[in-house]
Parts: structure tokens; sequence; C-alpha cells
């Protein structure tokens, strides 16, 4: 049987209490998500290989629901920014959202149809992320970037059109600010 539960959720920190599992990914296992992965090398030589992103999850067993955080390292890679890896959800029909907590970015998202949006992510906006829609969070701000993402479980991830194509977005710095750009290096 299952029980509710209060969880404490820090926003400035990520923290979960109680949370069932975490894991951290480290910037190089990002590497050739960049359009210049080279700079990905370069960054590794000068700081070391640093952690990228935190996901702590509250899944409890025998549930359909589960949310957690996503604790997002500041940091630049050429024009672009500490990202995310990105994904579909592998069953179709499974939407989420993201209410950020604290920092700032930007949600990248395209359909599987080809239409992208941009979602700004600063405390007090909830991004509605529907079914079919592949999303990257970027954090675009020089603190870490905290949002709480609340899905069902049977959702799961499908990286490898990401991985293999790219996001068709790419959050950048022109001019001294944030841009969404088309990728150049999509592959349709
Ligand atoms: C959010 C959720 C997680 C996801 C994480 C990192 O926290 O959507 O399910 O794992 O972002 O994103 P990705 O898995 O694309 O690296
Ligand atoms: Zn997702």
């Amino acid at each position: 049987m299952q029980f509710p539960e209060g969880v404490r959720i820090d926003g400035i920190t990520g923290d979960v209490t109680p949370s069932t599992g975490r894991y951290l990914k480290k910037l190089s296992a990002l590497r050739d998500l960049y359009e210049a992965p080279e700079l990905v090398d370069a960054y590794i030589a000068q700081h070391g290989d640093v952690d990228a992103y935190d996901v702590i999850e509250y899944r409890p067993e025998g549930s359909d629901i589960c949310f957690g955080t996503t604790i997002m390292h500041p940091g630049k890679i050429g024009r672009e920014y500490f990202l995310t890896r990105g994904h579909f959800h592998a069953k179709s029909g499974r939407g989420e959202t993201y209410y950020t907590q604290s920092g700032q970015g930007v949600l990248l998202l395209h359909s599987r149809s080809g239409e992208t949006r941009a979602v700004e992510m600063r405390p007090g906006i909830c991004a509605f992320i529907p079914p079919d829609w592949a999303h990257r969070s970027v954090n675009t701000g020089t603190e870490k970037l905290v949002f709480v993402w609340n899905c069902t479980i049977d959702a799961g991830h499908d990286y490898a059109g990401i991985a293999t194509r790219g996001m068709r977005q790419l959050a950048v710095e022109q001019n001294g600010r944030l841009a969404v750009i088309g990728n150049p290096k999509y592959r349709d």
C-alpha cells in the first residue's frame, strides 16, 4: 500500500528529502552535444571534468507519477551554455512540467513534426512540456539553475534521436545576450 508523504524541496540547493535516487552528469559525458566539442576538451583541460548537472528523484514504489529536481551548474562552452542531453519521452502521449526554483535559463523544445519553441526558465515560471515534444534545458545564468520536474513513471527517455540529430535550436550568447537560433548542424 502507498502512503501520502510531504517531500521537502530546497529551491536553492535542489535537495529533495526524502529522495529515492539521484545521478550526476559530468561535462565530458555531454561533449558531443556541443557545436564545437573541441571547446569542451579545452574547458576540461583548464577546469577539470566538472559537474554539469545533478538529477534527484522521488519515485515511490508502485506509483504512476514521480517528481524531482535538476540542478544545473553554470558555465559556457564557446557561445553555448551548460545544458542537459535533451530527450523525447519514450512513451508517446506523456508530458512533463518544469517549475523553476532559482537561477535562469531557457527550455528548448521541438515537436516530432518540426515546430520549435523556447520557454524562459526563471523562478515563478512553470513550463508545460506537451507530449511528443523534445526538451533540453540550458543554464544561461551565472548561478545554479534549479527546477522541479514532474512526470509519469512510464514516460521514459528516448535519447537516440537528439544524440544523433541534435536539437533543432541552440541557445547562444550573441552580442552579450541570449539568442535562440536554428541549429546549423541539425540533421533532418
Ligand atoms: C529533468 C527530467 C529528467 C531528466 C533531466 C535531465 O530533470 O526531465 O527526467 O533526466 O531533466 O535531462 P536529460 O535526461 O535530457 O539529460
Ligand atoms: Zn522529459
